[in-house]
């Protein structure tokens, strides 16, 4: 039996050489070099060509790539009862902890403004903004990590999940109807929801409207939980001081994109948590084998939750 690869805007060959270096790895397939078709138990997608899943007869596993899976679960071909699992781990969440921070700390200290100020030959000096209330949207493996690194710094901290949490120095808030008191104060709201039918553009007008003048909006999770006309909009408005982007509708960001040269936004190109490969392919051969000895699976998607 053989794991097929089916990445796409990620080079497959490290992963191919982190999965062959255990001994304990079956054939793997790069797409579209499928070979014969039944072979293929397990495969391994990121953006994956949406309709190519149904198209083995023996798959038993589905493992994402990367934390999200939207990408998987709005296949209109998605195989039945074929389990999907997500890559979770400590460095992912520790990075996006580490991210969100710098991106707080360069706005808070005007890091960014001062080398704009140096190309200029301007001297000028300004002072620390006081803002330290921030409110994270999702507060699961990312969102919690996030928390506590920010707390840990000083920051006051909201949350807000579908179910209520007990994080010591966060306050939780939970369920719709708490969305909007949960970003009330915030200088900062970011975004690390799980892209599903219900968190689809929730960076919109009423969101921004609900916060505090001047809030600025961090959004690591992905490019359509945000409503980007209504960006535009909060940002000439000024309800919204900035936006710090790492994640597009589409992406890479086409060239004539707005965003690229609009002077409130400060984007990076979806990196504020890469995938560790070596980690990533020890978790896709434990499930394999997790598949084959009948056991549970680490990190398996809830598909009705639709994350
Ligand atoms: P988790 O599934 O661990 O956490 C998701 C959180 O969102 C949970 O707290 C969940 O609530 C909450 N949530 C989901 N739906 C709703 C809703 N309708 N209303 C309120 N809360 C909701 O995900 P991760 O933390 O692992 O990852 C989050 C996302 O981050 C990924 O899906 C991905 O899109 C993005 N990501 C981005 C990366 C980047 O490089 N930019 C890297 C990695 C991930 P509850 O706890 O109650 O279930
Ligand atoms: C992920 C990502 O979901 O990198 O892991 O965006």
């Amino acid at each position: 039996m053989a794991i097929l690869l089916l990445l796409d805007q990620v080079d497959p060959t490290p992963l191919e050489t982190y999965l062959k270096s255990h001994p304990d790895c079956p054939d793997v397939r790069i797409y579209p070099h499928v070979g014969c078709v039944d072979d293929i138990d397990t495969v391994v997608v990121w953006k994956h060509p949406q309709g190519v899943l149904n198209n083995f007869p023996n798959l038993k596993l589905i493992a994402s790539y990367g934390a999200g899976v939207e990408n998987i679960l709005s296949d209109h071909a998605l195989p039945k009862d074929v389990p999907i699992t997500r890559f979770v781990d400590e460095t992912l969440s520790d990075q996006m902890a580490e991210f969100v921070l710098a991106v707080i700390l360069n706005h808070r200290l005007h890091i960014t403004h001062y080398r704009e100020l140096q190309a200029a030959s301007v001297w000028r000096c300004g002072t620390f903004l006081p803002d330290r209330n921030v409110t994270i949207l999702g507060m699961g493996e990312l969102g919690s990590t996030t928390a506590n690194l920010l707390n840990l710094n000083g920051y006051n901290i909201r949350g807000w999940s579908r179910s209520e949490k007990n994080i010591p120095g966060v306050i939780s808030f939970f369920g719709d109807d708490q969305l909007h008191a949960s970003i009330a104060d915030a200088d900062f709201i970011v975004c690390l929801l799980p892209l599903t039918p219900k968190t689809k553009h929730i960076l919109n007008n009423e969101l921004f409207n609900a916060t505090k003048k001047g809030a600025f909006l961090i959004n690591v999770g992905r490019g359509d939980h945000l409503h980007e006309d209504d960006l535009m909009d909060a940002l000439y408005q000024e309800q919204l001081s900035g936006a710090f982007l790492d994640v597009f509708s589409t992406e890479p960001l086409p060239a004539d994109h707005p965003f690229w040269r609009h002077p409130k936004i400060h984007m990076t190109p979806h990196i504020s948590s890469p995938t560790d490969k070596q980690k990533v392919a020890r978790q896709i051969l434990d499930n394999y084998h997790r598949i084959k000895r009948g056991e549970p699976l680490l990190n398996q998607v809830n598909p009705k939750r639709s994350y």
